[in-house]
């Protein structure tokens, strides 16, 4: 009963172009329930770097609720495909996302990420949060070329947060400089929370309120291209907030990993030279509550469903 997903990485077919296909074929594989999460580790050729430049055809995982791809120096689990609790044996590093119903978004030319050797990301994981417990089947192409642009991830996130039951708007709020060598050239951004989490806005501070995107964390939580092209400077600040509705709940909510707990995540998908150099690549808290004071007002309204 418990069948296997078959993943075969299929190395350079195409000779003329350095590619590879990650075909990950779950074929016949049986998640058992809904909601199931599964994950397949990818190790990449160890002598050569590498550069992600597209994600492509996720889209025809039509039963799959979302996808997200990780890097890993070394995934959690020895086997090819696991139940996903740990990611990586230390830090992952999220890659993309995409969510059923959403396009997928395509990097801009001459950006990838740098992964495989003299890189911390030897492989990829993928991970598949089933929605019904059906066999699937998919497949990510990765071109590899040499790219003028880094692409990056920077993750906003709060965790000291709690919720009151019967609440009709409440506040997680993030704050941070933004501390590198050169500036980052944001083009996606992707919102996070769980079932009362409403609205999640991010903006960039220096001087004025730069909003890079605005996203109702109910909507496919893949992500989604900026709202217009700012340049995040060493120095500016960044801020986050993501707001909740707990009317229907009784209790007190948490930050944590269950459907009974939540989170607040605004991630920032950027490009950026390849010298430049970040202190951090996430912030975590709201390190300048007066920033959130300022923040504009429209950042709690709430969107279309
Ligand atoms: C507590 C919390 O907010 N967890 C988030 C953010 C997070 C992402 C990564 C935390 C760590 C990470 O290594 I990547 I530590 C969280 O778990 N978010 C989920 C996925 O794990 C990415 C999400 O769907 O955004
Ligand atoms: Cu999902
Ligand atoms: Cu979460």
């Amino acid at each position: 009963l418990v069948s296997v997903m078959i993943i075969t990485m299929i190395f350079p077919l195409v000779l003329t172009q350095k590619e590879i296909t990650l075909d990950a074929v779950m074929k016949s594989a049986k998640p058992t329930r809904n909601d199931e999460y599964l994950c397949s580790s990818h190790k990449l050729p160890a002598n050569e770097e590498l550069y992600i430049t597209q994600y492509k055809a996720i889209a025809d995982a039509g039963r799959a609720h979302h996808i997200l791809l990780f890097g890993c120096d070394e995934p959690a689990v020895d086997s090819k495909t696991w139940h996903c609790g740990r990611i990586c044996k230390s830090q992952e590093q999220i890659l993309f996302a995409w969510a059923k119903n959403a396009d997928p978004l395509v990097l801009p030319d001459g950006v990838g990420f740098r992964v495989g050797a003299n890189t911390q990301i030897k492989y990829i994981v993928v991970q598949v949060h089933y929605v019904h417990p059906l066999p699937e089947t998919f497949k990510i192409s990765f071109s590899f070329n040499r790219q003028r642009y880094l692409a990056g991830i920077y993750l906003l996130l709060a965790y000291s947060v709690v919720i009151p039951g019967k609440s009709e708007k409440v506040h997680a709020d993030i704050s941070c400089q933004f501390k590198a060598s050169g500036p980052i050239y944001p083009f996606g951004y992707r919102t996070h929370a769980h079932s009362l989490g409403r609205v999640i806005t991010g903006y960039q501070v220096n001087g004025t309120y730069h909003r890079i995107g605005k996203g109702n964390p109910q909507w496919p939580q893949a992500f989604y291209p900026v709202e217009d092209k700012i340049v995040i400077k060493p120095g500016d600040y960044l801020t986050g907030r993501c707001t909740y509705n707990s009317t229907g709940r009784g209790r007190s909510t948490y930050i944590g990993a269950t459907a009974n707990d939540e989170m607040c995540n605004f991630y920032i998908m950027f490009y950026m030279d390849a010298n430049t150099r970040l202190q951090y690549h996430s912030c975590a808290g709201n390190n300048f509550p007066s920033l959130i004071r300022n923040m504009p007002k429209d950042a709690d309204v709430p969107l279309p469903p």
